[in-house]
């Protein structure tokens, strides 16, 4: 990770993009010549079910509770959430385990309004320690989770100092003296004081962020305001949250997954031949197995969230005819484009939120449009159904200029450059995932840059690597030195990086001081090393 003037970065993108190959090599075991011609399509290795799994489009899609409020008095809306072991149906007469907040795999989404603080007090009743991050929050640094301010659960108070590394099996026994540990509860402070958006909430304890958002601790967050309120988008019915993820079932009913320590308390990481990431082969949308939702036929707002570890998506909606229907983008990550977009094919990496429309009018009624990923095969190529139901009247509309708000940062704008590469490597005498040729070390600052500093950064990656920063979104500068895709429009806080490639972003560090993260969110990716500080001074 180094600060440069612009002129390098061709050459050593050139090198990186080879040694990608060799990284992906060391990950998977392909030889290196297999690994550049296959240009695979995915990262990481799939699980396979050990129960029978339902047929497509049986089950009807779940619309995750809305969060009520314990209270709403002095300007700020005051949330509790328990997280704790639950156990749910999601393949029809299969019990499985989960780690959930409230109960429920999704969580309760929280709503809420720009500008109007938001409090959650988390209480864990999990038998291991939790830390809640908020991913696409502009938040202070004390609620962002920080992945050693630990929430302890109740009888491991003795902890208190631990990251959650064990000393024994060669860990190393890493020590963050500025962790700010708490007992059983915290409370979460938002002040959401940010575009309206598809935020989501999920657990970001360190090294073991992984399984426990695969055992179920993610929850939904929506931000709105006024100005979108009044686009005359589809809204209430015709507005569906849609979390995306995969899963793979156990011969009991739990949920599958190579942890190497199953109790997700002391060794961190995952089993050969998972170390790239771990697919799912049950497609989940809001907890339910390929589901199918009843529509009108009339324009609907889907605000998808792909919530799954490692698998990417590339989604297509196709009728029972074979018609593609446009999926016209409003919105990305960190909320509305300038102005809409269409796409016929729309990729979704780890993390990535899509605002997007969809019209069912000209869907012969009674027939379905599926939703399908072409990336999968089998039984992941199906993602979900949509059965049009009944003609209706349809008011909704999508407007030209969707906002006007977007920064219009520009290259001259920038204090500095900075250059990172993604990279598969050795960490702990085993595989791991760097950051510049680094594994995380919550005790070394990284990248220290001043509030309200502009900056291009330049991502470089071996496989594919979402890349998110912590507080900012940024905008897409280039992609191998080409525009940008047009999946890339609007402000973003994840931007997927594709083997070999190398993305320049641009953003302004504003809105808080303090100890922040940017990181790979291909989940093991993650804890296994692909981390790194960011201080805002
Ligand atoms: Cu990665």
């Amino acid at each position: 990770m180094r600060e440069h003037d612009a002129g390098r970065g061709l050459s050593r993108r050139r090198m990186l993009g080879v040694g990608g190959a060799l990284g992906l090599m060391a990950a998977t075991g392909l030889s290196a010549s297999a690994a550049l011609a296959r240009r695979p399509s995915f990262t990481g290795a799939e699980l396979r079910s050990a129960v029978p799994l339902p047929p497509p489009f049986q089950v009807s899609l779940p619309i995750p509770a809305v969060l009520k409020p314990v209270d709403t008095s002095g300007g700020t809306d005051r949330y509790e959430i328990t997280q704790r072991e639950a156990s749910a149906e999601i393949l029809p007469g299969v019990k499985t385990p989960l780690w959930t907040y409230e109960g429920t795999f999704p969580g309760p989404t929280i709503e809420s309004r720009r500008g109007r603080p938001v409090t959650v007090t988390h209480r864990n009743e999990l038998p291991v320690p939790t830390v809640v991050h908020l991913h696409g929050g502009r938040t202070p640094a004390a609620s962002d989770g920080y992945p050693t301010d630990l929430v302890l659960p109740e009888g491991r108070h003795d902890a208190a100092t631990n990251t959650g590394h064990g000393s024994e099996h060669g860990m190393d026994g890493m020590h963050d003296p500025r962790a700010v540990i708490t007992k059983l509860t915290r409370d979460y402070t938002f002040p959401l004081d940010q575009r309206p958006t598809l935020l989501w909430y999920h657990d970001h304890r360190m090294d073991f962020t992984a399984p426990a958002i695969w055992r179920g601790l993610a929850g939904l967050h929506i931000v709105r305001d006024d100005a979108e309120d009044d686009l005359g988008l589809p809204a209430g019915q015709r507005e569906l949250p849609l979390m995306i993820a995969d899963r793979a079932f156990a011969a009991d009913g739990s949920l599958a997954y190579p942890a190497l320590d199953p109790t997700l308390r002391e060794r961190p990481g995952v089993r050969e031949p998972y170390l790239a990431g771990v697919l799912g082969d049950v497609i989940l949308v809001n907890g339910a197995p390929w589901p199918v939702h009843e529509v009108d036929a009339a324009r609907y707002r889907l605000r998808i969230l792909n919530a799954s570890n490692a698998r990417h998506y590339e989604l297509e909606a196709v009728s029972d005819e074979g018609r593609r229907l446009d999926l016209v983008q409003i919105g990305a990550d960190q909320g509305l484009l300038a102005e809409p977009v269409t796409h016929r094919l729309l990729p979704i990496a780890p993390a990535e939120r899509y605002d997007v429309i969809i019209d069912f009018a000209g869907v012969p009624i009674g027939s379905r449009v599926r939703l399908l990923n072409r990336l999968g095969s089998g039984r992941t190529h199906d993602v979900m159904a949509f059965r049009v139901a009944r003609h209706t009247a349809d008011d909704s509309r999508i407007p030209r200029t969707l906002s006007t708000d977007l920064p219009t940062w520009r290259r001259s704008d920038a204090a500095r450059v900075r250059d990172f590469s993604f990279r598969a490597g050795r960490m702990r005498g085993g595989h791991g995932w760097l950051i510049g040729g680094l594994p995380f070390d919550p005790a070394r600052t990284d990248v220290t840059t001043r509030l309200g500093e502009v900056e291009v950064w330049r991502l470089v990656a071996d496989v594919h690597h979402p890349i998110h920063l912590h507080l900012v979104g940024f905008r897409v500068l280039s992609r191998s030195g080409r525009s940008p895709l047009p999946h890339d429009a609007g402000l973003k806080d994840t931007v997927a990086l594709r083997p070999g490639e190398a993305v320049e972003i641009i953003t302004r560090f504003d809105g808080y001081r303090g100890r922040y993260l940017f990181h790979c969110h291909n989940a093991e990716h993650e804890d296994m090393g692909m981390m790194a500080n960011l201080e805002i001074i």
